[in-house]
């Protein structure tokens, strides 16, 4: 392996010989000097070859580094030896690499697919290509901080990490927005959420797990926030209060996770999306349903709904009211009704058409959805039947009530909406990586 030095750790070596290897972004081929910008993982290098001089009248002098130059497509991966001059006139990091030797790697094709000011759909068609934007490559090192950050806290304070099986044979949430696989002699759904995995934890005697996992939803929806599959951030304990235990939990890990990013990353990202990392201050405000609709309603807004939910515009709409009153991007919608939620929230004990649930809003945008669930076998099978779904189909998890099992709750959030909103970007597809949905299965 060639002792390549990454870009990024030029300018703090001495002026002397350096092995730099990454991707051709331009080249400028004039007739006295040629530059190449170069890229790779961790910043731009400009390269720099005067071409041989050659006398008056005479034979162009054989100048090979040269004929490599401006034989180069853009995009090729080459590995180039040269002397690391620091030259503070250099507009690109005041360093340049006096070119001794270049070595094409791998060439590119000369025809680039995708530009600048493609559209995003043709981009996602050359995502590897798309990728290479210094931007792009910003956010998966965000993500790799803000899931290493995530982790951290939860080790920390004693969770167990699981990774729970994504082929099921029932459907984790709800017949809606179902795969189903063939599966030998039967059928298999994949997992829409770990959801009934991490609650089995409980009576497992685990006491608190975590998982950072994929989620399948066959939801035909074309918006810049629902995928096929997503990564899915789930956290699940035992004995909890209610779910503003859950709520304490969900906040403090978002604290942990802004506080590394904006330490790691906070220059980056206001220089390259013009957005300052807000670090949240606890508690996040918290507001019933009922009373949020009542808050938007005084500002002009009637949620246009059959049932008791929110929808995205009144979303938004609390998430102004917040930032506007209380200074702050997240808020908890809390006490969503019973007629809305999934048969395993729990309800209060004092009104049963109201459950012990939230959803964490983050900019005007769900992020996530949490509950204290209800561990009660006989309340657990009524509210089932309730839903219209069958006791026996769900057996295998009612069983889990069965043999002992403490009060428990959790949450599940979307990590690439949680991306996207941190970014101010506006699809979750600038922060999936390989995006997938109705119409998209490739790359
Ligand atoms: P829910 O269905 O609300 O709750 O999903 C939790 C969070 O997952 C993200 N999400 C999605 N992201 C991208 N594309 C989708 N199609 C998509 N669907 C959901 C959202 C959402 O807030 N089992 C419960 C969680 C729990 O109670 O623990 C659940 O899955 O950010």
């Amino acid at each position: 392996m060639t002792t390549r030095t990454p870009i990024k750790h030029l300018a703090a070596l001495d002026d002397g010989q350096v092995v730099v290897s990454g991707w051709v972004e331009t080249v400028r081929d004039q007739k006295k000097v040629q530059f190449v910008v170069l890229r790779d993982e961790s910043g731009a290098l400009q390269l720099v070859h005067p071409r041989a001089a050659t006398e008056e009248g005479a034979e162009p002098a054989a100048d090979p580094v040269a004929d490599s130059i401006s034989a180069l497509t853009l995009g090729s991966f080459i590995t180039v030896t040269g002397e690391l001059k620091h030259d503070e006139r250099v507009k690109l990091g005041g360093i340049e690499v006096k070119i001794e030797t270049l070595d094409v790697v791998a060439a590119s094709n000369p025809e680039t697919p995708i530009a600048e000011d493609s559209a995003l759909d043709k981009r996602m068609d050359w995502r590897f290509l798309d990728l290479r934007r210094p931007e792009a490559n910003l956010i998966f090192r965000i993500q790799t901080t803000f899931e290493h950050a995530l982790r951290t806290y939860w080790v920390e304070h004693d969770f167990i990490e699981l990774h729970t099986p994504k082929l099921m044979a029932s459907p984790s949430e709800s017949r809606a927005e179902l795969f189903q696989v063939p599966y030998f002699d039967t059928v298999a759904y994949l997992s829409q959420s770990p959801q009934f995995f991490k609650q089995m934890a409980q009576p497992a005697g685990f006491g608190k797990i975590f998982e950072v996992g994929p989620a399948f939803r066959a939801d035909p929806s074309f918006t810049s926030r629902h995928a096929t599959e997503f990564t899915s951030v789930d956290s699940e304990f035992s004995w909890i209060d209610s779910h503003e235990d859950v709520m304490k939990l969900h906040e403090e890990l978002m604290v942990a996770g802004f506080q590394a990013v904006k330490d790691k990353h906070g220059e980056e990202i206001l220089a390259a999306f013009g957005v300052e990392v807000t670090v949240p201050t606890t508690p996040f405000p918290r507001i019933p349903l009922a009373e949020a609709k009542a808050i938007i309603a005084k500002r002009g807004y009637e949620v246009p709904r059959a049932d008791d939910d929110m929808d995205p515009e009144g979303e938004r709409q609390i998430a102004a009211y917040v930032k506007e009153t209380y200074d702050h991007e997240f808020v908890f919608l809390t006490d969503y009704a019973s007629s809305i939620r999934p048969f395993y929230h729990m309800r209060y004990a004092e009104d049963q058409t109201i459950t012990k649930s939230y959803d964490l809003i983050f900019n005007g945008v769900e992020i996530s959805t949490g509950a204290q669930r209800e561990h009660r076998i006989e309340v657990l099978i009524a509210q089932a039947r309730e839903k219209g779904l069958d006791p026996e189909e769900l057996d295998f998890y009612l069983d889990f009530f069965r043999y002992g099992v403490p009060p428990h709750g959790g949450f599940g959030m979307g990590l690439a909406r949680v991306l996207m909103l941190l970014l101010h970007l506006t699809n979750i597809r600038e922060t999936t990586y390989l995006f997938r949905g109705p119409t998209r299965l490739l790359p």
